[in-house]
This record gives C-alpha cells, structure tokens and sequence, in this order.
C-alpha cells in the first residue's frame, strides 16, 4: 500500500536552516531544529524505516526538505526541478544517493514541480498546482508517472497555502484528512473526507507510516479525533513550522 515504507532519506540539517524560506519571517532555533529532526528520525526507525542521513548542505537553507526536489516509490524515482529560486538545483543533490537506491530514476525536465504538492493515494496521485508547481511541470510530471505505471490528477491547490499537501494528507486507501477550504473543492469526492477542526489547519500535513499515524504537535483536537480510528504518535514540528514545514517534507520514503 502507498503508505507502507521500508526506507526513507532524510538530510542532517546545518546552521543554514535557520534562513530557510518562511512566510512569516520567523527564523527557527538552530539546536531545537536538531532535536526535531532526530526525534523524527527515531519516529520513523519506530515504525519500521530504515533511515539514510545524508549530509548537511549549507548552501541550501531548505535542503533538509529532501521530500520536494524527488518523488520515490517502489520501482523507482522522479527528480524535480524545484519552484523556489533559492532551492533551485537542490534536486541534484539527491542525484547520486537516488542513483544508488532505484534502478530506474526520471528526471523532470519541463517546468517545475515540488514533491509537497504530490499526494499519493492508493489508484492515483493527485499533483496540486500551487506557487511552486507550474502546469508545464505537472502536465509532464504526469507523463513521467505514466512510464512508472501511475495515474494521476492535475488539481488546484487553495490560494496562499504553499503545498497542496499542507492542507492534506492521505490516512487509508479511502480516507483523507483535508482543511475545509480545500475539500470544499470536489477533488476529493471519489473519498471519505476528515475535516481538520477550526484554527487546526496545520494539523492537516499528517503522515501515515505503515501501521501509525504522525500528527504534528500543537493540535489537539485533531490528534483526538484521529486516536479513534488510528495509532496516533505526536510528532514535535514547533521549530519547523516557523519555516513552513511539516511532517510529510522531511523524509522522500519509499
Ligand atoms: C520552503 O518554503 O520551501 C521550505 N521553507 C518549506 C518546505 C516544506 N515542504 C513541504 O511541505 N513539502
């Protein structure tokens, strides 16, 4: 199934993040940032990942968001030129270590195109175009997923949000947890929608990993609502977050 992983590459993170690309123009505490991230890593080893660190690139403030410049499945890998003028060529830093792991690896060479705006689901993908994902990068990212057997869906993301997979994710075969301003579009009529509760928007980047749940901390409600059907783990993001981050950016897993 889409959310059972046995690998996943995350990348250390180095002082640099703290300069890493906010909208709030917050800069997170570099050492909190650490200890995130590892607690993440653990998270992740947890519930059955085998977890590869790459090392620190300083050049590149948001690098430790390896889940953007690539996408990764089972048979193979997709490199993504990225939206951001100051994450661009971030991809070819994942070139080798993806090199070494997939037989097969694509490389997006049309447009531009973000792993956060692409969630996997169980029969298709759905690519949110956004600020970062351009329609010439979605349309030949299709093609690109084609090759390796997927289906998938241009759809929009809402205004303002940076990801479309900031405001959802995918929690089973059949269900998603969305914000309210993105369900309210019918892209998701074909499933069975959870809506994050009011001024808990941010909880809606859940990841689902094998047989749990990470739900970002800070949103209690939510994290109640979903321990009725799923294995709930909290995972700290407070410091991430000020640099616009979620769960599901911190890893490529496959
Ligand atoms: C950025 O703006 O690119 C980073 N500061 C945050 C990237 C988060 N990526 C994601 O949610 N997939």
């Amino acid at each position: 199934m889409f959310y059972d992983f046995s690998n996943a590459i995350v990348r250390q993170p180095g002082i640099s993040v703290v300069e890493g690309l906010s909208n709030l123009g917050l800069k997170p505490d570099y050492n909190e940032v650490l200890l995130e991230h590892s607690n993440y890593i653990d998270q992740l080893i947890e519930l059955g990942v085998s977890v590869s660190i790459l090392k620190v690139e300083n050049q590149f403030p948001d690098a430790i968001f390896v889940e953007d410049p690539a996408l990764t499945f089972v048979n193979g890998a997709i490199l993504l030129p990225l939206g951001a003028p100051t994450r661009k060529g971030e991809q070819d830093l994942l070139r080798g270590t993806l090199c070494d792991n997939f037989d097969i690896v694509l490389e997006l060479l049309e447009g531009n195109a973000e792993g956060g705006d692409v969630l996997s689901l169980a029969d298709e993908l759905l690519i949110g175009l956004s600020e970062r994902t351009n329609i010439a990068g979605a349309s030949e990212l299709q093609k690109l997923l084609l090759r390796l057997g997927y289906k998938s869906r241009v759809v929009d993301t809402p205004e303002g949000v940076l990801h479309f997979k900031s405001d959802c994710s995918a929690l089973d075969e059949e269900t998603i947890l969305s914000t309210p301003r993105l369900a309210n579009s019918d892209i998701f009529k074909e499933y069975k929608v959870i809506l994050t509760p009011e001024n808990e928007y941010g909880a809606a980047n859940s990841l689902r990993v094998n047989k749990s749940l990470l739900v970002p901390s800070g949103y209690p409600r939510t994290a109640e609502l979903l321990a009725r059907n799923y294995d709930v783990r909290i995972a700290k993001v407070n410091e991430v977050s000020k640099i616009d981050a979620g769960l599901s950016c911190m890893s490529l897993r496959w």
